[in-house]
């Protein structure tokens, strides 16, 4: 699954500072050579591609970039000091374009990889380098070049990081809610969410992750039960997989959460082993709403196999962190593999 993330941004860099015109005039030097030093050069701006990064979130809401001019050259030989590049970090994959002439200008697909979208201005040569033999005297210097300056169109096509699994109703699309601006539909009745989207879940100003909610799976989905599962192939791509389990049942007989556990690994592995082998984390939701004797026998059962199970409410956010850090941690080792 992949949708197309777009901001529209303008940026500016620093023009070039002017060359100085200036004399040595001093009680013992009346009639000094020139002494204009050179302008500073202007910042550049500089886009990255950072791993850190999945959206263009940030320049949706910033849109306008610039960098300072370089300092103008002074008398007394002294140079402008030249201005600092501004560096912008953007998600690995982020293709760059003109926006007025809808001409791409860089693809960054890959962790590190640079580009200088806007040069900044070179500082004007100072008198000090025009003296010749025959004019000791020069008044000539020049002026500083401008800065680039253009509009540019970010686009990301974005691939959730994270996909959701679970029964109908364990709180798929509650979680995605909670932790992302996406609003899917939720209700307590079974297939409620009949479409895959995609949330940007946001862990601090530099960690950004993507997450993608699809329809519930139920035993027999490889032949069609339920709504089947079709769209696992939107999750085929994820790094890795939150696997929700409830033990509420809102909805449908009893069940085992580790049951529940056990059926949608077999749908998977019907569908696609590759995917069954995908690294899981494996959360108990609806905690708030659960005794907690139940919540600690469910805690046994998947201790009794090995698995680690964190346990949260998607309603209340309770336990939701570390849930994310977790999966942050995974996607983080999975980036930079
Ligand atoms: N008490 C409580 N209720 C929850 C929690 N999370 C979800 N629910 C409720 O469980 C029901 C199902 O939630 P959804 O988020 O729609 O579940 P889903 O997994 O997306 O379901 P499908 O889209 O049908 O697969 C809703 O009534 C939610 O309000 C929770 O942490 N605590
Ligand atoms: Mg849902």
């Amino acid at each position: 699954m992949q949708f197309i993330d777009e901001a529209i941004i303008e940026v500016k860099a620093g023009d070039g500072g002017d060359g100085s015109n200036a004399f040595r005039r001093s009680s013992g030097q009346p009639h000094g050579g020139p002494s204009g030093g050179d302008g500073g050069d202007g910042g550049s701006i500089i886009l990255v591609a950072d791993p850190n990064l999945s959206s263009l979130l940030d320049f949706k809401y910033r849109r306008h970039y610039k960098t300072e001019r370089g300092e103008h050259g002074r008398n007394q030989d002294q140079y402008g000091a030249a201005s600092p590049d501004l560096v912008l970090k953007v998600p690995v994959g982020t293709v760059v374009y003109d926006d007025a002439t809808n001409v791409q200008l860089v693809d960054l697909a890959n962790a590190g990889d640079t580009h200088t979208i806007c040069k900044g201005g070179i500082g004007g040569r100072g008198n000090i380098h025009f003296k010749t033999a025959w004019n000791q005297a020069p008044t000539k210097f020049e002026p500083g070049t401008r800065g680039e300056e253009r509009k540019i169109r970010l686009e990301l096509k974005l691939l959730a990081d994270v996909g959701l699994l679970g029964f109908p109703s364990v709180g798929k699309s509650t979680f995605i809610s909670h932790v992302s601006r996406s609003r899917p539909k939720i209700a307590d009745y079974p297939f409620t969410t009949l479409v895959p989207n995609l949330g940007v879940v946001r862990l601090s100003d530099e960690r950004s992750l993507v997450i993608a909610d699809i329809p519930g799976l139920i035993e027999g989905a490889a032949e069609g039960a339920g709504l089947g599962h079709q769209f696992l192939r939107h999750v085929e791509r994820c790094r890795v997989l939150l696997h929700i389990v409830e033990t509420t049942f809102m909805t449908g007989p009893e069940r085992s959460p580790l049951d529940d556990f056990d059926v949608i690994n077999g749908e998977l592995a019907k569908y696609a082993p590759d995917l069954a082998n995908k690294p899981q984390i494996v959360v108990l939701n609806k905690v708030d709403a659960t005794e907690p004797e139940r919540i600690a026998e469910v805690q046994q059962a998947f201790a009794a196999r090995n698995i680690e199970l964190f346990t949260m409410s998607a309603a209340t956010g309770e336990g939701v962190a570390p849930v994310l850090e977790r999966l942050w941690s995974h996607l983080l080792a999975a980036r930079a593999g």
